[in-house]
């Protein structure tokens, strides 16, 4: 019998990558605790964390490279070897090309980011400019409104120097575990904290100030705020005149949004958003935390949270201690690797219809009617996907993207687990696990470490990079120009490369298992624009977006942030709102849930076996629905079933449902036109709906 050893490594579930000791016994992945005797880690470790060994052994882990033996989307398949599956991607993948040109090829990541830059490098090599990510739906959309008025990175708030601090939708305490202690931290130092969210959640009960406004509303109420803040002269009047474009424009703008006004359309009492409006700006240095998806899953997202962004210029909290600051580079190279997207002038897919997304401009296209473009083969034909982690569930109506990648020539999806987005691939290709690789990781300030391979990977699975490497290496045996010197070099290469700006090797921080403090690259500074000026295309922070004003009459977009209210919109989309009352809000976050992934979990998913559907208990009274009962969910777009769920976090008016369901999935329930025209995000937040008993609660019991 062997001894249990404790492995240094990550776990990578979800986002964070969290050190963890894993336990392991006989080569077996036994348990998962929190990483001990390493820099800010507790010990701790969320519940989808501890979850590992039914992640790792998973029933549904794709083992061996699979190709397809059956019909397309008929779901049978064969074993093949590795050799044969890099042959025939290379082949398929260099017929697309030659027949149909490079961009009709898209190269895709899910929600996983490790491996992105890699895969950015094989589709710059390849020459197409149609990289796509989960991006689609996810943080984007809040970087482009970001990037129209300051024109560089989101700046985050200062945490440790911040006196207010406003979550503007962010409900950490599920969605980002590892921040709660600082969380707990900021408010045991006295930091006023004011917390934006449609629902009473753990996190807005430690808040002072709760704006429980309807979903989607925000732009107004941060346009009265604004109003309030000029009114009442608590604006950085010096910084506004200096350093902003169109404030004459916005400050008559915002009259339009008195606080009785705004209360009206955002259920927010007037006088708090005055509290809310003098807090912010008058008990500073203050900041503001973002979130990278519920304001921007709206279809007037972008313009909204350009009003919420707006109030950082107008109060002075710009790159200031304490404010949101230009980061003083997160000094994490491996981040910066390759992430440049080569256009030699080709349109990208996404382009005609959102063309602000690449005048911002972002390293990706814009893939969100992936469907359409397949389909329509417009603006021209995509006819492959390389795809790591594709799951259609994120789209909305991700049936018809399921029927839409069946029609392809060629698609491959390297997957952890079975899923049903596999079933229409001509080769499924097994990935690994963070527990199954070795990988470098930049930590905050500069910091690095190494995650350790705790077990061998399970069946003949792989790290996704060297599987990127492979296809690589491939393709330039048949086609010598399509090289990249670093993807060629091999995986150590490859975490050297990612090294080497920091000073530190490979050997080294391999036997430092508490990680290694790296060369510094940047030092942190203030009020940068005292010594170079906005990226933006006037010098300042537009108030007033040229780059938006650019598609006034062709897009209809508009410099200022305009609020646009999606309930008087429900007219343009062919919806008839009474049939709809109640508006749809899905995906807010689980702690168990991680959008489509863990519901084949039973630690985790088991939870919810079919959607809850989590509604007020006056709407279960006014529409006949008692709590248990088995409910349908129609909207415009569609219908689901799942189970009613008395909750009084959110007020009456708004069902709340978690997507990715393999039981009954809410993206069934969003129009898959419905979207914001800036930057292409579905308003997965702010539908319609109405709920009925499905009158089959017997078939329970
Ligand atoms: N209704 C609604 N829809 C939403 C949202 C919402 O709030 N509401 N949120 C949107 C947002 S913000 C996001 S980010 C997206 C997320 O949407 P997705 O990115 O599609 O997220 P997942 O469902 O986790 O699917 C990712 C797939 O990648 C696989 N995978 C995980 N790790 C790896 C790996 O290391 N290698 C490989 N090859 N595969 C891996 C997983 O098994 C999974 O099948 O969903 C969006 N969709
Ligand atoms: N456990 C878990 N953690 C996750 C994920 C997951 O799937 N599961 N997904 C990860 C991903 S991809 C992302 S993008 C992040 C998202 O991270 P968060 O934004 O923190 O997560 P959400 O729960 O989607 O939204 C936060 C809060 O926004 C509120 N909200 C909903 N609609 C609106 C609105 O219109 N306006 C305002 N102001 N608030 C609104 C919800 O009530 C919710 O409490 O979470 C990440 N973390
Ligand atoms: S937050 Fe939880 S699931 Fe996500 S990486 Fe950390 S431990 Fe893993
Ligand atoms: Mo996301």
């Amino acid at each position: 019998m062997s001894e249990t050893k404790i492995v240094k490594t990550t776990c990578s579930t979800c986002g964070p990558c969290c050190e963890v000791d894993a336990y392991v016994k006989d080569g077996k992945l036994i348990s998962v605790e929190g990483a001990r005797n390493t820099p800010m880690q507790s010990g701790g470790l969320c519940a989808k964390g501890v979850a590992a060994s039914q992640y790792v052994y998973n029933k549904e882990r794709v083992l061996y490279p699979m190709k397809r033996a059956g019909r397309k989307g008929e779901g049978r398949f064969e074993r093949i070897s590795w050799d044969e599956a890099y042959d025939m991607i290379a082949d398929n993948l260099l017929r697309v090309r030659r027949t149909y040109g490079a961009k009709s090829t898209v190269f895709y990541a899910g929600y996983a980011k490790w491996y992105r830059p890699a895969l950015l490098r094989l589709a710059n090599a390849y020459g197409t400019p149609n990289f796509c990510t989960e991006s689609s739906t996810c943080f984007q959309a809040a970087a482009l409104a970001w990037r129209s008025l300051y024109g560089n990175m989101i700046c985050r708030p200062d945490l440790k120097n911040t006196k207010t601090l406003i979550l503007w939708s962010s409900n950490l305490y599920h969605s980002n575990t590892p921040m709660s202690p600082m969380y707990k931290d900021l408010k045991k130092r006295g930091v006023k904290v004011i917390d934006v969210d449609p629902r009473h959640t753990v996190t807005a009960h430690d808040a002072d100030i709760h704006l429980q406004l309807i979903p989607g509303t925000d732009g107004a109420l941060a346009l009265s705020m604004a109003q309030v803040i000029i009114e009442e002269k608590l604006y950085d009047r010096e910084f506004v005149e200096k350093y902003v474009y169109g404030f004459e424009e916005y400050r008559e703008y915002v009259q339009e949004f008195l606080p009785q006004k705004a209360e009206k359309i955002t259920g927010v009492p007037a006088e708090l958003i005055r509290l809310a409006a003098r807090t912010y700006a008058g008990n500073g240095p203050a900041g503001i935390m973002f979130s990278a998806s519920p304001v921007v899953h709206h279809i007037n997202g972008v313009q909204n949270y350009r009003a919420v962004f707006s109030l950082i210029a107008l109060t002075g909290n710009y790159d200031i201690e304490g404010g949101n600051r230009t980061q003083p580079g997160p000094f994490s190279p491996a981040n910066e690797f390759g992430r440049v997207r080569r256009f030699d002038g080709e349109e990208a897919l996404g382009q005609r219809e959102f063309p602000a997304w690449f005048d911002l401009p972002c390293d990706e296209a814009q893939c969100i009617r992936l469907a359409d473009y397949i389909l329509d083969e417009k603006p021209y034909p995509v006819k492959a996907v390389f795809a790591m982690g594709l799951n259609h569930r994120m789209w909305p109506k991700p049936e018809r993207l399921k029927l839409a990648l069946e029609k392809l020539d060629f698609y491959v999806n390297a997957e952890l687990f079975w899923s049903k987005s596999c079933d229409g691939a001509d080769l499924v290709l097994p990935a690994c696990t963070s527990y199954e690789r070795e990988q470098v990781h930049t930590g905050g300030g500069g910091r690095f470490f190494f995650s350790n391979k705790a077990i061998e990977p399970v069946g003949e699975s792989k790290n996704d990079i060297e599987i990127i490497m492979e296809v690589l290496r491939r393709m330039k045996v048949r086609e010598p120009g399509i090289a990249d010197e670093i993807l060629e070099g091999g995986y150590e290469a490859y975490m050297e490369y990612i090294l080497k700006p920091s000073g530190l090797t490979l050997s080294e921080l391999k036997s430092h298992p508490k990680g290694m403090q790296g060369r510094n690259l940047y030092q942190p500074s203030v009020k940068t624009y005292e010594k170079e000026p906005f990226h933006t295309p006037s010098g300042k922070v537009e108030f007033k977006s040229l780059i938006l004003e650019r598609y006034r009459d062709s897009h209809g977009y508009s410099g200022l942030p305009r609020y646009g209210d999606y309930r008087e919109h429900w007219n343009d989309f062919g919806i008839g709102r009474e049939e709809y009352p109640l508006i749809l809000n899905t995906g807010s976050r689980k702690p168990q849930l991680f959008h489509s992934r863990l519901y084949r979990m039973s630690w985790l998913g088991g939870i919810e076996d079919v959607p809850l559907v989590e509604i007020h208990p006056k709407d279960g009274r006014k529409y006949g629905v008692a709590d248990g009962e088995n409910v349908r969910i129609t909207s415009p777009a569609g219908s689901v079933t799942g189970i009613a769920a008395y909750n009084n976090q959110g007020k009456p008016g708004v069902v709340y449902i978690y997507h990715g369901s393999p039981n009954g999935d809410a993206n069934e329930l969003i129009h898959k036109d419905y979207v914001d025209p800036i930057s292409g995000f579905p308003g997965f937040k702010g539908y319609f709906c109405r709920i009925e008993r499905t009158g089959q609660d017997e078939d329970k019991v």
